[in-house]
C-alpha cells in the first residue's frame, strides 16, 4: 500500500517538549567520504528540525549499496528497531489485506508488535528519516520493521515546502512536485501488485482502484498546471516590465544562507527571517533602500540545497527566472558552515542548470561574524573577488549597497534627450526612471542629460 508520506506531518507550531523524536539513517557508500556523510547528515537532521521533529540519533552502515529490502542489512535494522520499538524483521511471508490507494491515505497501521528493544517507551523515536530516496517498497518494509513512520529525504524536503509555501503560485508549484514525486511510486507499487499486495487476488479490483488514482493525480496535475499558468501570465506581465529596464538584483544561495536577511536589509522592508531550511518559498520584489535613480529593484528567492528532487527545481519557475533575467546575482553563502564550499558548488550547480551562469555576479560570504580572523584571512586569500559581510552589521549592508549600485553604474550610459514642454509625461517618466544630470531649456522643450541603463533610455526615446 502506497501512502503520502508528505501528507502527515508533525507541526512546527508544537511545543519542543512534545516533538517527536527521530532517527537518522543512513548507508556510506564507498564513494562517500566521512565530511562529505557527516555534512549530509547534519543537513538531514536540520530538516528534520524545521519539520519540527528532534533527532536523538544516528545510525550508518557502510555498505556497497542499500539493502534491496530495507536499505540496512539484518543486524543494523534490529538495532534501528531498539530505538523505536519496532521487531527488526521485514515480515517477508505475512502480507498485507488488499486496499484502494489514496494519496490522501493515513499511513497503515504497523501491525508489527513492539519489541522489548533498550529504549523506555516514551524515549522512542517516531520518525526514521532516511538520507537515500526509497523505494516504496523499501519505505513499507522500513515502516514495518521499526513502527514509526518512515520519511526521506525527498519526502522531508517536500513536506517543508509544502508548510512554507504562502502564496498561491508557491502550493500550487509545491502540489505539482508533490503529485509528481507520487505518480511513480503508485506505479511501482501497482506494477508490483500482485506480489507485494498478496498472492490472494492479484489484479482485479484493486488495480482498476489504482488506474484511478493514476488518472486523478494527472488531472490534478493537469489543473494545478492551468492554476499556475494564469497566476504567472500576470507576474510574467509585471517581470517583463522589469526586465526591460535591466535593473534587478536576484539574492540567490543555498538555503539558509541569509538571503532573506540581506534582502531585509537592503530594501529596508519587513521580510520573513528565520533559521530554518526554506523558510522563503515566494519570490519577493522590493526597491533598494536608500533608493536609487533610477531604482534598482532587489528580488528574494528559494533557496537550493543538494540533491534537491528535479522535479522541485522546475516546479519553482518564477524564481529560477528571476534569476536568469537578473542583471546582477547576489550570491549569499553562510561561510560560517563546514560545508559551506560544497553549498556553494551545488548554488552554481543549479544556477547553469537554468542557464543563470552568465549572469554578473557578487559573491558575499555571509555571517562572518561567525567565523574567527584566521579562517577570514584565509577566505579572502580563497576568495579574492568575494566580500566578506555580516547581514547584522549595518557597515556591511552600506558597502553591499554600494558595491551593487557601482555594478549598476557601470553599465549606465549617458545620453541626450529632447523633450517638448507639451510631453509632461515623458518628463515625469525621465525622472523616475533615470538619473538626470543637466537640464537646458529653450523655447519648445528640455534638453535632458541623462545617465541610465541602454534599454531604459531606448524605452524613453521611443516613448
Ligand atoms: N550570525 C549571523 N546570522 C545570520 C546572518 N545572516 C543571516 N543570519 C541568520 O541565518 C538564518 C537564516 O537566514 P535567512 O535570511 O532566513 O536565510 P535564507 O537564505 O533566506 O534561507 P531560506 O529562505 O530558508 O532559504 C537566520 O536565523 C538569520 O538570522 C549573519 O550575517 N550573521
Ligand atoms: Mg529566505
Amino acid at each position: 500500500v502506497t501512502h503520502d508520506p508528505t501528507s502527515e506531518l508533525p507541526r512546527s507550531e508544537r511545543e519542543k517538549a512534545s516533538r517527536p523524536r527521530a532517527i537518522v539513517v543512513a548507508v556510506q557508500l564507498p564513494s562517500v567520504g566521512d565530511a562529505e556523510l557527516e555534512a549530509s547528515l547534519v543537513e538531514l537532521e536540520r530538516l528534520g528540525k524545521t519539520l519540527g521533529l528532534a533527532p536523538i540519533g544516528r545510525i550508518v552502515q557502510k555498505r556497497t549499496a542499500l539493502a534491496a529490502a530495507a536499505v540496512l542489512g539484518e543486524g543494523k535494522l534490529k538495532e534501528l528497531a531498539e530505538r523505536t520499538g519496532g521487531t527488526g524483521i521485514v515480515p517477508s511471508g505475512a502480507k498485507k489485506k488488499k486496499r484502494k490507494i489514496d494519496p490522501d491515505d493515513e499511513p497503515e497501521d504497523v501491525e508489527a508488535e513492539a519489541a522489548e528493544g533498550d529504549a523506555a517507551p516514551d524515549a522512542r523515536a517516531k520518525v526514521v528519516l532516511v538520507d537515500h530516496d526509497l523505494t516504496p517498497s523499501q519505505a513499507r518494509n522500513l515502516e514495518r520493521a521499526t513502527g514509526a513512520q518512515v520519511l526521506d529525504r525527498t519526502s522531508v524536503i517536500l513536506s517543508i515546502f509544502q508548510r512554507h509555501a504562502r502564496t498561491r503560485e508557491a502550493r500550487a508549484q509545491v502540489e505539482i512536485a508533490r503529485l509528481t514525486y507520487l505518480a511513480p511510486r503508485l506505479r511501482e507499487s501497482g506494477g508490483g501488485g500482485d506480489r507485494q499486495r498478496g498472492g490472494i487476488g492479484g489484479k482485479g479490483a484493486g488495480e482498476s482502484a489504482l488506474e484511478l488514482d493514476r488518472r486523478r493525480i494527472r488531472d490534478r496535475i493537469a489543473e494545478l498546471r492551468a492554476e499556475l499558468e494564469r497566476i504567472q501570465r500576470d507576474s510574467e506581465v509585471r517581470r517583463a516590465r522589469r526586465v526591460e529596464s535591466g535593473d534587478t538584483v536576484a539574492l540567490v544561495g543555498y538555503t539558509n544562507a541569509g538571503k532573506s536577511s540581506w534582502f531585509r536589509d537592503l530594501s529596508a522592508g519587513d521580510v520573513y527571517v528565520a533559521d530554518e531550511l526554506f523558510a522563503t518559498l515566494d519570490t519577493t520584489v522590493r526597491a533598494l533602500a536608500p533608493a536609487t535613480r533610477p531604482r534598482i529593484l532587489v528580488s528574494d528567492t528559494v533557496g537550493f540545497i543538494d540533491r534537491l528532487p528535479h522535479g522541485l527545481v522546475a516546479s519553482f519557475r518564477s524564481t529560477l527566472d528571476e534569476a536568469r533575467d537578473a542583471s546582477l546575482l547576489v550570491h549569499v553563502v553562510d561561510a560560517s558552515d563546514p560545508a559551506f564550499r560544497r553549498q556553494l558548488e551545488v548554488t552554481r550547480e543549479v544556477l547553469a542548470e537554468i542557464g543563470a551562469s552568465e549572469v554578473p555576479s557578487l559573491l558575499l560570504l555571509n555571517k562572518i561574524d561567525r567565523v574567527d580572523a584566521a579562517a577570514r584571512d584565509a577566505l579572502a586569500e580563497a576568495y579574492p573577488g568575494a566580500m566578506l559581510v555580516s547581514a547584522r552589521s549595518r557597515e556591511d549592508v552600506a558597502r553591499v549597497r554600494e558595491r551593487i549600485v557601482a555594478a549598476f553604474e557601470s553599465a549606465m550610459e549617458e545620453a541626450v534627450l529632447f523633450v517638448p514642454y507639451s510631453d509632461g509625461a515623458r518628463v515625469h517618466r525621465i525622472h523616475e526612471s533615470a538619473r538626470v544630470l543637466g537640464e537646458e531649456h529653450d523655447d519648445e522643450g528640455t534638453r535632458f542629460t541623462i545617465l541610465a541603463p541602454g534599454p531604459v533610455i531606448a524605452r524613453l526615446r521611443s516613448s
